[in-house]
């Protein structure tokens, strides 16, 4: 593909979008230049292809879906039909997944699917049975009060947040949390790492229908053999989600005990983090799952997108090249660097250093919390994200941690010793940074000092290093 073929069709673009509302073309010009010169390590990011990209600007936004491939509730869909089933092509060969739903709209709509598969398949509901025989449109006012009934109240098992769970598995701020009476799996208290017994005696007691193995937060493989056989000896359906690190099995980092694909019955995505693709999730799973996964949308999802089902198959046959099996171990190699360059300046990082993507930094150790790091990073030019560590003394919301993650910046090209010099960075900044404290004398969460002169510093430094990195180098908008 030639630079000049895509220089010339964001021009284009640029200028027919311009025409007609010329604010909203100066603003996509400055979200490129925002995002070439941020320094960007928030680990959920990513920097998709240019063909991804296009792929989701044209004529399949203007059509409805709803339904599957050749069995849809709209006529017409027979070039959706071919998006889509490549798309989903693409996923289980990628995978080694028997069945790929590619619609989910995000990862939240994804584990939705996922959760209503499970409950369809595993709860004994004669009113579930019922609507599933004939049209739900036939149930009665009783069967709907027996359905709420016979599904409310299941059980799940999903690492805490504070561990590096996420909010979908089973947290009150989700829906999952209200449809679900959920507990937690957290970390040993001492490695931070997940401790398999623990979570084995948290099944056998609380018995739960499904046991969720995925993070958002925590930087260590996970071992889904040892999770399937905890779920298999207490009867419950073990679910992935694999949001953060489907790059890293998709590019064969994470194999054997660390693939969930074949250790679970059902693994849910994101399509967007590490795996670099257009924003969107996907659920892969059996085929005893697959009829109920397949009612995803009108079920808990609204009408697909067919713009970005044809983006993820681009995404996903990007994937299945050889070089994104490089690009996954650079990931690796990357955070790797980073973590051990912030441990040799004195940085304290949660479990001591990463095995995946990301690292999360310990700032109570630069007497900070989250908020204060997070905002005097961004004032250096680094984009993060606060995130909780285990136990967080300081909450969900100011936090005591940093998240870091290197998919987007090895998108870039960068190297170990750049990773390392992002380290330095870092430490620069966060040991320059001192707390805040309120009008009334008192400690601030959020108010934190940092000479200017220290920010303008790194803030050139972070420039001058992306410098050499430049993010589509290929596209000139002119
Ligand atoms: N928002 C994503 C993340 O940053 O991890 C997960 O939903």
């Amino acid at each position: 593909m030639s630079g000049n073929a895509e220089s010339t069709a964001y021009r284009s673009a640029l200028e027919v979008i311009g025409a007609v509302e010329p604010r909203v073309a100066t603003a996509i010009r400055a979200e490129l230049a925002d995002q070439r010169e941020s320094l960007k390590l928030i680990a959920s990011e990513n920097y998709a292809s240019p063909a991804t990209l296009l792929a989701m600007g044209n004529w399949f936004s203007d059509k409805y879906a709803e339904g599957t491939v050749g069995r849809r509730f709209y006529a017409g869909c027979q070039n959706v039909d071919t998006v889509e089933a490549l798309a989903a092509e693409h996923a289980r060969e990628l995978f080694g997944a028997p069945y790929a739903y590619v619609q989910p709209h995000s990862g939240i709509d994804a584990n939705l699917v996922a959760f209503w598969a499970v409950l369809a398949d595993r709860v004994e509901s004669p009113a579930l049975r019922r609507a599933q025989a004939r049209h739900v449109n036939d149930l009665t006012e009783a069967d709907w009060f027996a359905l709420r009934r016979e599904l409310g109240n299941q059980r799940m098992l999903g690492m805490s947040l504070d561990a590096g769970g996420h909010l979908t598995h089973g947290f009150r701020p989700n829906i999952s949390g209200k449809m679900f009476d959920q507990r937690s799996y957290g970390t040993d208290p001492e490695t931070g790492l997940i401790d398999y017994d623990r979570v084995a005696e948290a099944a056998r007691e609380f018995k739960p229908l499904i046991l969720v193995g995925g993070y958002s937060a925590y930087p260590r493989k996970v071992n889904f053999r040892i999770l399937r056989e905890i779920a298999d000896s207490v009867g419950a359906t073990f679910m992935v989600d694999m949001a953060h690190f489907a790059g890293l099995v998709a590019g064969k980092i994470f194999t054997g005990d660390f693939d969930p694909v074949p250790h679970a019955h059902i693994v849910t995505s994101t399509t967007h983090k590490s795996l670099r693709g257009p924003r969107g999730g996907l659920v892969l799973c059996g085929p005893e799952l697959a009829e109920q996964v397949d009612r995803g949308c009108p079920m808990v999802l609204g009408g697909p997108l067919p713009q970005v089902m044809a983006a993820k198959a681009v995404a996903l046959a990007e994937a299945r090249r050889p070089d994104f099996v490089d690009y996954a171990g650079r990931i690796v190699a990357n955070a790797q660097a980073l973590a051990d360059g912030l441990q040799r300046r004195g940085t304290k990082l949660v479990t001591g250093g990463t095995d995946n993507h990301l690292a999360l930094i310990d700032v109570t150790g630069y007497g900070l919390t989250g908020r204060q790091a997070e905002q005097a990073l961004l004032d250096s030019g680094i984009v993060t994200n606060r995130n909780a560590i285990p136990q967080d003394p300081n909450g969900a919301w100011y936090t005591s941690g940093i998240r870091v993650g290197t998919p987007a910046l090895t998108t870039r090209g960068f190297g170990t010793a750049e990773l390392d010099a992002t380290a330095e960075l870092i430490h620069t900044v966060l040991s320059r940074t001192a707390p805040g404290t309120n009008a009334d004398g008192t400690a601030s969460k959020a108010k934190y000092v940092l000479d200017p002169g220290v920010a303008d510093r790194v803030s050139k430094q972070a420039s001058d290093l992306l410098t050499g990195f430049p993010l589509y180098p290929a596209i000139d908008l002119g």
